[in-house]
């Protein structure tokens, strides 16, 4: 498989409206749909016909480090022109995605996402398996992408937030499926900034995946919110008659309809559907926590009203603050930890804002609450002033990035990496 990071042209804005100029891998934006098997190796000759350095980042594969795609610390970025082949097993099923790691707000902000699906190697039982790829674009007057990927007022408050919602690229909100059908929906949150919150008006999905991983089955009681980087897999029945709508209420005073999902053949009489199976446990050795573990604190400080923001450190990850995304501020490690040693990281959120807090190269557990129980996941999302704490087990060696997915955040400072030996 080849992918390409290319411009083009594609018809965003209504009909009548100029065409947007995007980057997308392969023309294609989302970035073309991978699926493979689980336990199959990937194999995919990046070639970047952009005008400047890319790489591609696998978001939430376990893979070798030499893989991982981020320019300065696990590989060179790839200069325009250049190719780099990467090759890896891809050892978890689930839903996943992958982007760049260069200029990232400039670059997944163009347009540069697409879904990478790891396939159980026996189906469940659904009728259709989709895949929506939730993503927004900042459109200026001309329907171009607003240049202001430098906006000091974005990095400092909430992040760069599109003005366009769109579902696999498209702007549309109707979606046409037959009644009875029961659909796996997966979920991939691929904003630069914006946070989704979830709410279903005409049926009760259940959730059965957090970040490609298998959770208890459970009916969706409250809105499901996605932060960037987050996904989740959903088993939908589309009502025998009637629609089902899917509005965003993450942000108080802005939903919005995300979705109206429509009957396509009338039906009489609604199939009563039992509760779906769950998914079959990945090869994920969980970490065990005892009072041995040791404790690493994580404090995030910074952005807007805080007294510590500063021009050219608006964000800071104990109390280190990397000038240039480039850079990644990888000359020390946040922290470092064996290969199978377990460590407790209680995260604190010192700021008025979300922070989707993401970890490269391995699962760690979010314990939420007092409980010692809780989802597998490569992003926690922290709200403002939150503690929060994981468990995270060293996996792959390397040197791995820690990073808000809030891209501007991350650039402008609260990103730091750890270290496996
Ligand atoms: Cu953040």
């Amino acid at each position: 498989m080849t992918l390409s990071a290319q411009t083009a042209q594609l018809q965003i804005g209504p009909p009548g409206t100029a065409p947007t100029s995007v980057w997308t891998f392969n023309g294609q934006l989302p970035g073309p749909e991978i699926r493979i098997a689980q336990g199959a190796e990937l194999d995919a000759n990046f070639v970047n016909a952009l005008p400047e350095p890319s790489t591609i980042h696998w978001h939430g594969i376990r893979l070798p480090n030499a893989m991982d795609g981020v320019p300065g610390l696990t590989q060179a970025a790839v200069a325009p022109g250049q190719t780099f082949q990467y090759r890896f097993r891809c050892p978890d099923a689930g839903t996943f995605w992958y982007h760049p790691h260069y200029n990232s707000s400039g670059q997944l902000g163009r347009g540069l996402v697409g879904a990478l699906i790891v396939e159980e190697s026996r189906p469940i039982g659904v009728d259709q398996d989709i895949t929506w790829v939730l993503s927004d674009l900042r459109i200026d007057d001309a329907s171009q992408i607003a240049n202001d990927f430098q906006s000091r007022h974005d990095a400092a408050h909430a992040g760069r937030i599109g003005n366009v919602v769109m579902i696999n690229g498209n702007v549309e909100t109707d979606f046409l499926l037959p009644s009875n059908q029961r659909i796996r929906l997966r979920l991939i949150a691929a904003s630069s900034a914006r946070i989704f919150g979830l709410r279903f008006l005409g049926a009760t999905p259940w959730l059965i995946a957090i970040d490609g991983h298998p959770t208890p089955v459970e009916r969706l009681r409250a809105d499901l919110v996605l932060a960037p980087g987050q996904r989740a897999d959903l088993i939908v029945d589309v009502p025998a008659s009637g629609s089902l709508r899917i509005e965003d209420h993450f942000y108080a005073r802005q939903a919005y309809l995300l979705a109206s999902l429509k009957s396509a053949v009338a039906s009489a009489g609604s199939a009563m559907r039992e509760a779906p199976s769950g998914l079959p446990a990945n090869p994920v050795e969980r970490p065990a926590l005892s009072s041995q573990t040791r404790v690493i604190p994580m404090l995030i400080e910074g952005g807007a009203r805080s007294p510590v923001a500063r021009p050219d450190a608006i964000w800071r990850l104990n109390g280190l603050s990397p000038k240039e995304h480039n850079d990644h501020g990888h000359h020390v490690p946040t922290f470092e930890l064996k290969r199978g040693e377990t460590v407790r990281i209680d995260l604190n959120n010192q700021t008025a804002w979300f922070h989707p807090m993401h970890f490269h190269g391995v699962v760690f557990q979010d314990i939420a609450g007092s409980a010692t129980e809780g989802p597998l996941r490569d992003t926690v999302l922290l709200r403002p002033g939150e503690k929060r704490s994981i468990a995270l087990r060293g996996d792959e060696p390397g040197r791995w990035m820690i990073h808000c997915h809030v891209l501007e955040h991350q650039s402008n400072g609260l990103m730091g990496m750890f270290e496996v030996t």
